[in-house]
């Protein structure tokens, strides 16, 4: 009696060791559990529903074996693969949420996110996001053929690899008013994220007493996951066999 919760997965054909981990997980961790949710980055790129990569099938199928044998699975998207769309998920069998979603888990309600939209002082980031999460420039990207969003997505991401290397750490981390300010708007007491891979458990004050955040590690060499039980709420970082 366990919902799982894993983020920041960044799946790529340049790291089958990650590949083997999460097909791993899902077949000896996430096949037991209520439920699965994925909070964004589960890949490190997405062009379209329309690429064909041998990858995505794969993940598709073992994604789709776990929802048919009744455990249910969600996704947020993440700043990498918020072009995931109603085609991915379907083949996946799983459920897209909006970026934000209250959910009560075993009477506990657990607000959940990516956590990209916390890192408010991060102002280039906010920035990029606004502009590529505006439908009309996401729908011409996706009318682009497959070898120019190709072209275009591996030279963005060649130039957000410079930009980050100049960028501070404090930056990059969510902004604490921002969190403080998301809890109180839903009344949450715990909220669960990844997106910075600073994977811990945090208590901190809000108006009306104490809440709790969770931050999902990155799958960079080895598993993270957090784990909620009616008893409990862990963060757990395991090997990747
Ligand atoms: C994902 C990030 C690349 C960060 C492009 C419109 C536009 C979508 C896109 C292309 C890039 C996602 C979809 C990728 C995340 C990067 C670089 C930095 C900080 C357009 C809509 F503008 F070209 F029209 N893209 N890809 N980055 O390679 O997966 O998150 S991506
Ligand atoms: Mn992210």
């Amino acid at each position: 009696m366990a919902t799982l919760f894993v983020a920041d997965i960044h799946l790529s054909v340049q790291e089958p060791a990650i590949t083997a981990g999460f097909l791993h997980f899902l077949r000896r961790q996430a096949a037991h559990a209520d439920a699965l949710y994925i909070l964004g980055d589960l890949f490190e790129a997405w062009i379209g529903d329309d690429d064909p990569a041998p990858l995505h099938d794969e993940i598709a199928a073992a994604l789709n074996a776990l929802a048919q044998r009744g455990v249910p699975c969600f996704f947020i998207h993440g700043n990498r693969d918020f072009l995931l769309g109603k085609d991915f998920a379907r083949a996946c069998g799983m459920t897209l949420l909006p970026e934000e979603r209250l959910l009560t888990l075993y009477d506990r309600p657990i607000l959940i996110l990516h956590g990209d939209t916390l890192c408010t002082d991060d102002l280039a980031y906010q920035r990029y996001r606004r502009r590529v999460n505006q439908r009309w420039l996401q729908r011409l990207f996706l009318a682009l053929p497959l070898k120019w969003r190709l072209r275009i997505a591996g030279r963005m991401r060649a130039d957000s690899q410079r930009a980050n290397g100049a960028k501070s750490q404090t930056i990059m981390d969510v902004s604490p008013q921002a969190v403080v300010a998301t809890l109180e708007r839903y009344q949450a007491q715990w909220m669960i994220h990844g997106h910075t891979h600073r994977p811990a458990i945090h208590t901190l004050d809000i108006r009306g007493g104490s809440a709790h955040r969770a931050v999902l590690g990155a799958w960079h060499h080895q598993g993270s996951m957090v784990r909620v039980t009616r008893d409990s709420v862990e963060l757990i970082e395991f090997p990747y066999n």
